[in-house]
């Protein structure tokens, strides 16, 4: 057994509750990573095939062995499939997850949402309707929203011609996608047709596949995510700069603990009222706790704490610590990133895991199925059962292993705009003078192979010192803010011009945008800087980074931001590298055709130069003043793939 607590996490939480976690003889995500060498490398590299029951194929491009599939498929296909299967399932499970938030909104519409839901910000949801063509002048809120409603929810089959949110990219852009034939049609109609292009014997051109990638990741970037964020925005609220604190020391050994888990803030929002309902603070009260305290994790939790400042408790790789704590009474999942193995945890505990929605269930939880109509009765059923469940807390076994960080949330794209006063100009200005050299919007996820959080806080403390402002969601926000970097204080670690902006906002230099849905703000943001500007995406000083991603999703999000024009850096390798054809493409041929690529830098301290090097090139030739791109000095790895 390995003692390295220090290389899983650069967090002290997260390390003590792996020591917790041995002295129980209980296994994690990096015990079953070691058990797992070595990975196949076929796999890795893309190169396996078990598309069909003539195979599973393998290609062995370095050896003797086969170098075509039984079919006849060659590695570039291969990967190509792979690669393309990956973006829509990726694009499946952010659009899968818009779609139910736009249900529930027609339920709310069509005057069904109970007492559950209501529009929080008709303002909002008026401005979205203008833009699909539906009248809003003198019209009732009702009226517009069952219009809007049915427009949205045709726009995942295949009645229109384009996604309406498409037209939000600058006018330069959308040309690029018309021309290259990738302009988002239906939402599910993308992500079906690259299923049926990667069946045997359709799409065996790898080019052609992932042309048709990039077009199912903007009907996620400009469809299903942004349907989501749109919508949950309408239906809870769109976010403003709120306080709230994080990491394992946010759970209270003296109250009933309930951690929010997964990505969909629909029950969450629910249960965050229920939390409040007097009769169950009474109930918390008598059986022995001080109240009832709310956690989340994972983008369900960066919904919660962007509307309500809810506290956070962690990052993926925390979802199995948090319940060795001993002092979590409910974990309630919805979907995605949610591991099978916290329910084998939790039987190490007195912890319930309940599962809530029913494509989702998880042997080992406690199934109680969501129904909108029925929001706020279940989800008082649910807080009840985990004040039930307080008394079998065995208190000897309780470690709460830290105290929490403070940290500011809650910046939509409204937020930031009204900030700056109400228009993206003083931040264009800040740009062009140089006091702010560019904006990086670092996301995705933890993955075991990083250590924990070192990808995310590295980089952002290298772009920060470099007066390039940092906008993050998913996970990495969760990193950054359990790094004490997303307090108005951590001006302080930025440049000085950086640090004069932040402080005269009085913002932090790194901001908390959402849960993995809002890279769509970030995809608002652009569009309206680049606008503002006269210019398209590609031009703008910005890139991306997902310096620890693991998921499908972090796959689709990185191929619509390179289709939007923005340079995009991931830490963790694709399994792409059996095909130098695809890797070609990815990482020089995209360049000419979107604007953009995609680099893969596992060192943090490398990435972050190579980020300055392609701001500072955009600055060029913006001819706003620059430092040389070449002159920027790259750093020996310490890190290698
Ligand atoms: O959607 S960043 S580990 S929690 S996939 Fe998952 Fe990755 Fe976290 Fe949010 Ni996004
Ligand atoms: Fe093998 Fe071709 Fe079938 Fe894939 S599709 S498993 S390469 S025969």
């Amino acid at each position: 057994m390995t003692h390295h607590y220090a290389e899983r996490s650069i967090n002290k939480d997260t390390q003590e509750m792996i020591k917790r976690a041995e002295e129980l003889g209980i296994e994690t995500v990096w015990d079953r990573l070691e058990a797992q060498q070595p990975q196949c490398g076929y796999c890795a590299t893309g190169l396996s095939c078990r598309i069909c029951a003539m195979g599973p194929c393998r290609i062995d491009i370095f050896g003797e062995g086969p170098k075509r599939g039984v079919c006849g498929a060659s590695a570039d296909t291969i990967v190509a499939r792979n690669l393309g299967r990956m973006i829509a399932a990726g694009a499946s499970a952010h659009s899968d997850h818009g779609r139910d938030i736009i249900e529930t909104f027609h339920l709310v519409a069509s005057g069904k949402g109970g007492d559950a839901y209501e529009i929080r910000d008709p303002e909002k949801m008026r401005r979205v309707a203008a833009e699909y063509g539906i009248e809003t002048e003198g019209r009732d809120d009702m009226e517009i929203a069952e219009e809007l409603a049915e427009a949205v929810i045709e726009e995942f089959g295949m009645r229109k011609g384009k996604l309406q949110m498409a037209a939000r990219a600058p006018s330069k852009r959308q040309e690029i996608w018309e021309k290259l034939g990738i302009v988002p049609r239906g939402i599910d109609r993308e992500n079906v047709e690259m299923l049926h292009r990667t069946h045997m014997g359709v799409d065996n051109d790898y080019v052609n596949i992932l042309l048709h990638g990039l077009r199912v990741s903007l009907s996620d970037g400009y469809g299903g995510s942004m349907v989501a964020t749109e919508f949950s925005d309408i239906l809870f609220g769109t976010p403003k700069p709120v306080e709230s604190q994080i990491n394992l020391g946010t759970l209270k050994a003296d109250h009933v603990n309930i951690a929010l888990h997964g990505h969909n803030p629909m029950l969450s929002e629910v249960i965050v009222r229920a939390a409040q309902d007097p009769d169950l603070i009474k109930l918390a009260k008598e059986k022995g706790a001080a109240g009832i305290n709310l956690v989340g994790l994972c983008c369900t939790g960066n919904e919660i704490l962007m509307r309500q400042g809810i506290p956070m408790a962690g990052n993926h790789l925390m979802q199995e610590l948090v319940i060795m704590t001993g002092a979590l009474e409910v974990m309630i999942v919805d979907y995605q990133c949610i591991m099978p193995a916290v329910t084998d945890v939790a039987a190490c505990f007195h912890t319930k895991v309940i599962s809530t929605f029913d494509k989702a269930k998880f042997p080992g939880a406690t199934h109680i199925s969501f129904d909108p109509e029925r929001a706020i009765e279940i989800g008082k059923e649910i807080v009840r059962t985990a004040i039930e469940n307080f008394p079998n807390r065995n208190p000897d076994r309780v470690r709460i292993p830290v105290e929490p960080v403070n940290l500011v949330a809650g910046f939509s794209v409204e937020a930031i705009v009204g900030a700056l006063g109400g228009t993206p100009e003083p931040l264009v200005n800040a740009i062009k003078e140089g006091k702010i050299r560019g904006a990086v919007g670092i996301v995705g996820c933890n993955n075991p192979k990083i250590k924990q959080d070192y990808g995310h806080t590295v980089l952002t403390k290298e772009l920060i010192a470099n007066d390039i402002l940092v906008v993050v969601t998913g996970c990495t926000a969760v990193a950054d803010a359990k790094s004490g970097l997303m307090t108005p204080e951590a001006a302080d670690l930025a440049g000085e011009g950086l640090r004069g902006i932040c402080k005269a906002l009085g913002i932090p230099p790194v901001l908390h945008m959402g849960s993995c849905v809002d890279n769509t703000r970030i995809l608002v943001l652009l569009s309206a800087l680049a606008n503002f500007l006269g210019v398209d995406i590609a031009d703008l000083p910005v890139a991306a980074a997902a310096p620890e991603w693991y998921s499908e999703k972090a796959v689709s999000i990185g191929a619509y931001a390179v289709a939007s024009g923005v340079y995009t850096v991931l830490g963790t390798a694709p399994p792409v590298f059996g095909s130098m054809n695809v890797v070609k493409l990815l990482t020089e041929g995209l360049e000419d055709a979107v604007g953009a690529t995609f680099a893969v830098e596992p060192d943090p301290k490398r990435a972050a130069v190579l980020i300055r090097r392609r701001i500072e090139a955009k600055r060029k030739a913006l001819g706003l003043p620059h430092i040389e791109p070449d002159s920027i000095p790259m750093p020996e790895p310490e890190i290698t793939l």
